[in-house]
């Protein structure tokens, strides 16, 4: 993998690093992205699952869906992209600002994740609001959507639907974050989804250099000081090795 000159000097120099990570990231792991060739979305419709009106009209079938979805998220493990992103906060300050669900960072070692979509081993109660991890929900019948033993209310997953606010705090968290960042890298997004991807203007707009890991030229590729085409679990692998040789000098 060719690394730029350029951007090896601003590694080399480089305290806090941003990495803005989507879909793309988990693909490696056997995780499908929503987007491009083998996207969930070429099949299913994203408004007809991923919204809190679908939820209503088809508790059970969206229920199914995030149940099926979160045995593979549980079955799959983190790969080579999300050690290398833990493994740089051997050399630098590091903040994950994910768009992903999975929780695959958290389990990959990474200690500063903000989970802009939310993550879909939480659960709530829509009426009451009382949260449920994936070993508490009360699963009385398969294919139901299970109800709230407090209140009966229906239980959700904890993620951010379309027409939905992200988390606030979390989101002004990113933002300040990316925009006190010498570097961000923005991985394995399609870049399509807001207001999620403000955060890496953010950071370009004070002065980040931004650095795109994706298989294939995006929406954002333009905007990216250097585009690092490529598998992340190959390309963000092959940048720490070039980090470890530089700080061993
Ligand atoms: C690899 C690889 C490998 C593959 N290595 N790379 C401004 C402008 C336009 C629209 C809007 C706007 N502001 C708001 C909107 C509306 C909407 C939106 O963004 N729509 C656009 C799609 C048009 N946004 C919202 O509704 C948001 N809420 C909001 O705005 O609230 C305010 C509000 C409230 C009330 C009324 C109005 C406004 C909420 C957005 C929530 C998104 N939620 C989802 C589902 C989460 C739960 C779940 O998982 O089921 O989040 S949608 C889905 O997309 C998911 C993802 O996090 C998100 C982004 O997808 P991502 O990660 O980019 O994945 P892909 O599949 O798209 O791309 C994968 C990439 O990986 C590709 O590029 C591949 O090439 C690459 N790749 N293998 C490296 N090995
Ligand atoms: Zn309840």
């Amino acid at each position: 993998m060719d690394i730029p000159e350029s951007l090896l000097n601003i590694l080399k120099s480089a305290e806090k690093i941003t990495f803005f990570t989507g879909a793309g990231i988990s693909a490696e792991s056997g995780i499908s992205t929503f987007r491009g060739a083998d996207g969930l979305w070429n099949k299913l419709k994203p408004e007809e699952l991923a919204s809190f009106d679908a939820f209503m009209k088809n508790p059970d079938i969206v229920w199914e869906w995030y149940e099926h979805r979160r045995s593979i998220a549980n079955e799959k493990q983190p790969n080579s992209g999300h050690y290398a992103i833990a493994e740089f906060e051997k050399f630098y300050k590091v903040v994950v600002v994910t768009q992903n669900v999975d929780n695959l960072h958290c389990r990959a070692g990474s200690s500063n994740i903000l989970e802009l979509h939310g993550n879909i081993m939480r659960n709530y109660c829509i009426n009451c609001r009382k949260f449920y991890e994936d070993s508490e929900i009360p699963r009385l019948e398969k294919g139901k959507v299970p109800e709230c033993t407090v209140c009966g209310g229906w239980i959700r997953p904890d993620v951010v639907w379309f027409g939905e606010m992200l988390p606030q705090d979390v989101y002004n968290n990113a933002e300040f974050h990316a925009s006190t960042s010498d570097i961000c890298f923005v991985v394995g997004t399609s870049a399509v989804v807001y207001p999620a991807m403000y955060i890496p203007f953010s950071a370009k707009s004070s002065g980040a250099v931004l650095v795109e890991v994706n298989i294939e030229k995006t929406d954002f590729s333009s905007e990216a000081h250097y585009n690092l085409f490529g598998k992340s679990g190959e390309v963000l692998p092959a940048v720490l090795n070039k980090i470890k040789e530089l700080k061993a000098i």
